[in-house]
């Protein structure tokens, strides 16, 4: 039985690379609503709303697991989602927060992602739930991810724009941040050279999928054969589209969209 994995549009294949390379023999069901995306702008309900409606489309594709690919649903939605259903459902949040919390020494941790995801305080609950005394420093980035999907991410334009949304970070000194957007991922050298290489950068989609791989095994649902994993992809609006700018994203070709 496959994995399912789901997210707004196409950033989720950010978090569909690393199960790829954690976990190579797992099968993938993928589906980006990009009919409806971005979640990052809309309210909490509605997101809710679309997160169940992604999750029981998963399930008649008779996925063992479900993973929450994008932050801003797995941010309002998850709780919800792992009372409502059966499979073990995981989101990017909680694996992210973990890996900020052992990062950091000075216990000075920032968070960057959509407005969604920082007036949410998801990784600020969680980090501080793990870390009483952590001091957060959470800044949206919501021009980071039509940047990114331009494929203008390692351009001046980006650059232009990280200083802009990092000033307050590089002025608080933190030794850690968390890149809690699917798409930031792709925007690590921009943003490590305008911290000056001084900040730890977390990807949460690296995290999710160790995570995901520990729970599999937890439940003995791991795939034991040594085949490799078949992939197969769904969306609610122009497949074109996925396909051109999801390569990056992927950095292969994608084949097998429906
Ligand atoms: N996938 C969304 C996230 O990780 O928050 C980013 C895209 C969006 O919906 N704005």
């Amino acid at each position: 039985r496959p994995i399912g994995v789901f997210d707004s549009g196409i950033g989720g294949l950010t978090v569909v690379k690393e199960i790829m390379e954690f976990l190579p023999n797992e099968n993938i069901v993928y589906f980006g609503d990009t009919a409806r995306v971005p979640y990052g702008s809309k309210s909490a309900e509605t997101v809710i709303r679309f997160a169940f409606q992604n999750t029981r489309f998963l399930l008649t594709k008779d996925v063992k697991a479900i993973v929450v690919a994008c932050n801003t649903a797995s941010a309002v939605a998850l709780k919800m989602l792992q009372e409502s259903f059966d499979v073990p459902i995981i989101g990017v949040i909680s694996p992210g927060a973990n890996a900020a919390v052992k990062a950091t020494k000075n216990k000075k941790i920032g968070i960057i992602g959509t407005e969604g995801t920082i007036n949410s305080r998801a990784y600020e609950k969680e980090i501080k739930r793990l870390l009483p005394d952590a001091e957060i420093f959470a800044y949206p980035c919501p021009l980071f991810v039509p940047i990114v999907e331009e494929g203008w991410a390692n351009t001046k334009v980006s650059y232009m724009v990280a200083e802009e949304y990092l000033k307050p970070l590089k002025a608080s000194l933190i030794d850690s941040l968390v890149m809690g957007c699917t798409h930031y991922p792709l925007l690590t050298k921009v943003v490590d050279d305008v911290l000056d290489h001084k900040v730890k950068l977390i990807n949460p989609a690296r995290e999710t999928a160790i995570e995901l791989k520990n729970i599999l095994i937890q439940n003995g649902i791991e795939n034991k054969e040594d085949a490799l994993g078949q992939y197969e992809y769904y969306v609610s609006d122009n497949p074109e589209k996925f396909k051109r700018v999801g390569g990056n994203f992927l950095e292969h070709d994608i084949i097998n969209i429906k």
